[in-house]
């Protein structure tokens, strides 16, 4: 079945927003925890519909390549801090590079500072990156150079940034319909050893019908990018349905929210939004910058691609 490239974009945007609502009340949580909130039933029930600072983050990197028809790197930093809001649960490097360029430092120079000077690998970066997978989806150089840019406003470390790019990526395959040749464009994409030995372990781990405990532990579950954006990529390409790999990687604990936001981008950039469920959606908020606005951006994107087809 052909989906439109338009319900694509809202897919990615709202199932984002949907996997971060749902493993927000579970973020930091220990796989068995989990469970024994969320059963085993097929269609967990989103409780609190409220998302975190992983959806804050990416609707301002969609709101500035809009305004920008591109990317804009002082432009999507303001739009960050106008747009922060420290009840949505940011990380710490996060945090302190957005408070540094309010006061007045440089976009490009504050995150290499942090970590005492190594830079954060936090997964900060790949969690916001979906509109920037949207945006350039046909090209995967231009992809790449706007990931590591945008990225660089808090995350410097290479591992933070190629995370970034390696999640952009997965959208944009995911975009153009290619679930079955995923792994083989991402090993050609990635070129990090870090980043490819997971991807060759995911191929692995496919094969062999794993269990949740050896996907913690041979992709992992953490907060470094390294640990979430391998198992998102996992989560989408072991089952068929939305719904399904968003489950999945949220009942494997750890970074809940973030590993959500990630397999919901993906996945929804895939399934396009009308194969995300329902009832998820419904209780997903709708305040100012809620779920009908987030829809509006996902259109917004799309003509502004449209505008801008070479991406560049
Ligand atoms: O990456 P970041 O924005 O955090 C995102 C996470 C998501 O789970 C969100 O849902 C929210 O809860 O926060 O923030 P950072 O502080 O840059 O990175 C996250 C964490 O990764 C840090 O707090 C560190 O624990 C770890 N980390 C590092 N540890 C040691 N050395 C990141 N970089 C380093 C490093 O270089
Ligand atoms: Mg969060
Ligand atoms: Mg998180």
């Amino acid at each position: 079945m052909k989906i439109d490239l338009k319900s694509k974009f809202t897919g990615a945007l709202i199932g984002s927003a949907v996997g971060d609502a749902l493993g927000a009340p579970v973020e930091g949580w220990s796989m068995e925890r989990v469970r024994s909130v969320y059963s085993e039933r097929k269609l967990w029930k989103m409780s609190y519909g409220r998302y975190t600072d992983d959806t804050e983050l990416m609707i301002g990197v969609a709101e500035s390549l809009i305004k920008n028809k591109g990317f804009n790197g002082a432009d999507m930093a303001r739009t960050f801090i106008q747009n922060y809001d420290a009840k949505r649960g940011y990380g710490p490097g996060s945090t302190g590079a957005l408070k540094r360029i309010k006061a007045g430092e440089s976009w490009k120079e504050v995150s290499k500072k942090l970590f005492c000077g190594e830079g954060s690998y936090g997964n900060g970066a790949a969690m916001r990156i979906a509109p920037v997978g949207l945006f350039y989806y046909d090209n995967a150089d231009v992809l790449r150079e706007i990931a590591y840019k945008s990225s660089l406003i808090t995350h410097s470390h290479e591992l933070g940034k190629a995370g970034a790019a390696l999640q952009a990526f997965a959208v944009a395959l995911a975009v153009r319909g290619q679930k079955e040749s995923m792994l083989s464009e991402l090993k050609n994409f990635a070129q990090n050893n870090v980043y490819k030995e997971k991807i060759r372990r995911i191929e692995t781990l496919l094969d062999k019908d794993a269990t949740k405990k050896e996907i913690i532990a041979k992709l992992g579950n953490g907060m470094a990018a390294f640990n979430s954006v391998p198992t998102a990529i996992y989560s989408f390409l072991r089952f068929d349905r939305f719904e399904d790999s968003v489950i999945y990687a949220i009942s494997l604990g750890g970074d809940t929210d973030t590993i959500g936001a990630m397999t919901g981008a993906i996945s929804g950039a895939y399934y396009g939004d009308g194969a995300i469920p329902n009832e998820w959606i419904e209780q997903l908020e709708d305040g100012e910058k809620g779920k009908s606005y987030i829809k509006r951006l996902a259109e917004e994107l799309y003509v502004a691609k449209n505008y801008n087809p070479n991406g560049s």
